[in-house]
């Protein structure tokens, strides 16, 4: 089965097929797409033969560490590049979001998969394709056109790349070949309660008591129609929680009924928040986040505001306002 068949993917499969020692990155605060589609890929290539490593500019986060390998890929600013030939780059819908420098990839082909709509093609060979629900169903269908088949480890690695990011199915890509494709991974051997259990039921206390003090400002306006959520570094510290934590509160706002845009603010850095767009019923949040100088998908987008945390509020505040004035 291929879930987009007029995606072109011969340029990948001729360079991968050639290429000696391969380089995989994902973006930045990696999540499970990212981490799960590098993975994945990385099985596939080591059975051809390859020498494959995984290098990513931030940590694995918690709810990957399950995941077949997760363990070999490196942290840092500066990879070893001495004899990579190709570097592929996962999940990472602008060049900036990898957090290295251009130079250090000047002698490498770059290749970009992904399926941000807001991805410029920035690589020397582009698959950027927003109709895949997940960068690692776009892996699911590369598989096949390299003719490998999907080992265990692949399967699992898929698995949680596809159910995280349809936000465990829930999405409007998600469809029946969506559905088809997870069937295949769990008869190659992914294992669905497994995953559930590692990425959702595994979660510290900390994080929940974060969310408490988080859900304590859920502020819902524009007659019901957006939801607006944050954590500040105090937050963080007066609960022990991590930044990853905050992963999936979001969601939590999203499912206040009416809900069209939902908002999360939480820090990047001192003076930097990393605030997150989810969007429902036809509200298209990419269109947000690109005015606020970000990217991402129509129902799921996100962007860097410096400020204060009043500051970063009234920004957003702005285009979201607009949103609501036509
Ligand atoms: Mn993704």
């Amino acid at each position: 089965m291929i879930l987009c068949p007029e995606q072109d993917w011969e340029a990948v499969v001729r360079q991968l097929t050639a290429a000696k020692h391969i380089m995989l990155t994902t973006h930045r605060s990696p999540d499970a797409d990212g981490i799960g589609s590098q993975i994945a890929l990385y099985h596939v290539l080591k059975n051809m033969g390859k020498d494959v490593t995984m290098y990513n500019r931030d940590v694995v986060p918690r709810i990957c560490r399950y995941l077949p390998q997760s363990d070999a890929i490196q942290v840092g600013e500066t990879p070893d590049m001495i004899g990579v030939d190709t570097v592929v780059a996962l999940d990472a819908g602008a060049f900036s979001r990898l957090g290295f420098p251009e130079s250090l990839f000047e002698n490498c082909c770059l290749v970009n998969i992904d399926h941000h709509a807001s991805n410029p093609s920035y690589a020397d060979i582009n698959v950027v394709n927003a109709d895949y629900c997940a960068t690692g169903a776009m892996i699911f269908d590369l598989i096949q056109h390299l003719r490998q088949p999907i080992s265990k480890p692949c399967a699992i690695a898929m698995y949680a790349a596809i159910l995280t990011d349809t936000a465990s199915f829930h999405l409007d890509r998600v469809n029946a070949d969506v559905h088809r494709m997870t069937a295949e991974l769990i008869e190659a051997g992914a294992e669905p309660a497994v995953a559930a259990d590692a990425i959702y039921d595994s979660q510290p206390l900390a994080r929940l008591s974060l969310l408490t003090l988080a859900l304590q400002n859920l502020s819902i306006e524009h007659d019901g129609r957006s939801a607006w959520m944050h954590v500040t570094q105090a937050m963080l510290d007066d609960t022990g929680a991590k930044n990853e934590d905050t992963e999936g509160f979001i969601d939590v706002s999203r499912s206040v009924q009416g809900v069209e845009v939902v908002v999360f603010i939480r820090p990047e850095s001192d003076t930097r928040w990393k605030v997150s767009f989810r969007g429902k019923e036809g509200r298209d949040v990419g269109v947000v986040a690109a005015q606020l100088g970000g990217g991402g998908h129509r129902y799921a987008s996100g962007c860097a505001v410096s400020g204060s945390l009043e500051e970063v509020y009234a920004k957003v505040r702005t285009v979201v306002d607009d949103v609501y004035a036509k």
